[in-house]
């Protein structure tokens, strides 16, 4: 038995030297470099916001991501507590983890805690939270582009002079990222008059956006146009919108999707119009890959980027798209990546 085991491991070995494919099994990954080859090999994910779909979704993909590496991958949410999630990075460290993935947060709150854990000789990656240190490796989603195509998109549909309202909360990366962008395409575009500026994250954020944008709407009734570039700010938005029965005159461009808000999107008489985004699930496994390369001693860039996809209501609709699935299975980018791979890292399924 002990022998066919071990011939077992020597083919699968072999197979992963010959053709760049890992074989997973109890205890390791063979043919992948220390620590990974023995197993045992644990990671956290320190959330900052822990309601829903987008971060759902990467957390899936980090826990498929990891569980493809053989690495024991604890989550922490943060719950919107900047307290909590040091906290949970403090936790972490103790654990004795190989890595840390950092998703969201408050940079100024986390700065110190990070060099703890770098100091511990425990390898860190952020995703969009600016931790300001050259050994940190940031995960974003292009944020600039992400913005330009939706405005793109509000400009081709509407032309450059429309009352707008504008989700929007400061102090989170992504969308400080998407704010710069959204102050030029105001500048280069004067006929575009933004009439108000709201929105809430919290553990309802699409509740809360949805109350001040039914109040934002009422004040201004010649918003024709809304940037909500957070999906949950969209949902809010489209809400308020159905509840004072003006969606038919209203186009709302957004960031992210899930299999939720595509069906939100293609409803009959939808004021979303088109969204900008990458697939969750994708950041995430990027985010756990970048972590095992650190780990394993690997280079990894400063700046890992995942680029996103304009998705309009029309195309959805003419592709009879109806979930993130069959979007994945229509756009490459949205099944995978090639950011932070390595020959030794088996993908996620
Ligand atoms: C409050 S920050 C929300 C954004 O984080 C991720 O980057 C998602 O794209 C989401 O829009």
């Amino acid at each position: 038995m002990a022998i066919r085991r071990r011939l077992a491991l020597v083919s699968a070995a072999l197979l992963a030297s010959l053709g760049g494919i890992s074989v997973s099994c109890a205890g390791g990954l063979a043919g992948a470099p220390a620590p990974f080859d023995k197993g045992g090999v644990k990671f956290a994910l320190v959330g900052f916001i822990s309601a829903g779909d987008f971060f759902a979704a990467y957390q899936a993909g980090a826990e498929a991501q990891a569980k493809a590496l053989d690495v024991d991958l604890q989550v922490f949410p943060g719950r919107q507590d900047s307290a909590e999630q040091r906290s949970q990075i403090e936790q972490a460290i103790n654990l004795g983890v190989k890595a840390i993935i950092i998703d969201h947060g408050e940079p100024e709150a986390l700065q110190d805690v990070v060099q703890k854990a770098l100091d511990a000789g425990i390898k860190v990656v952020a995703f969009d939270v600016n931790i300001n240190n050259p050994a940190v490796p940031q995960v974003e989603q292009s944020d600039h582009e992400l913005a330009r195509l939706a405005l793109e998109q509000a400009a081709k549909d509407n032309g450059t002079t429309f009352s707008a309202g504008y989700a929007y909360v400061a102090g989170f990366a992504p969308l400080d990222r998407r704010n710069e962008v959204w102050q030029e395409f105001k500048k280069s575009n004067p006929g575009v008059v933004e009439k108000a500026q709201f929105g809430a994250v919290n553990a309802t954020t699409a509740v809360s956006t949805a109350d001040q944008a039914k109040a934002v709407l009422t004040a201004n009734p010649d918003i024709s146009v809304v940037f909500a570039p957070y999906d949950e700010f969209a949902r809010g938005v489209k809400l308020a919108a159905s509840d004072l029965g003006i969606s038919s005159k209203l186009k709302i461009y957004s960031a992210d999707v899930s299999s939720a808000d595509i069906q939100e999107i293609v409803a009959d008489g939808s004021p979303w119009v088109a969204t900008v985004a990458t697939n969750p699930a994708v950041v995430g496994a990027v985010s756990i890959r970048a972590a095992a390369k650190l780990v394993a001693g690997e280079a990894v860039d400063h700046n890992l980027v995942v680029q996103p996809t304009l998705l309009t209501q029309a195309g959805l609709r003419s592709a009879g798209v109806t979930t993130v699935e069959e979007l994945a299975a229509k756009i490459p980018a949205f099944n995978a990546s090639d950011v932070a791979t390595a020959s030794w890292i088996p993908a996620a399924k």
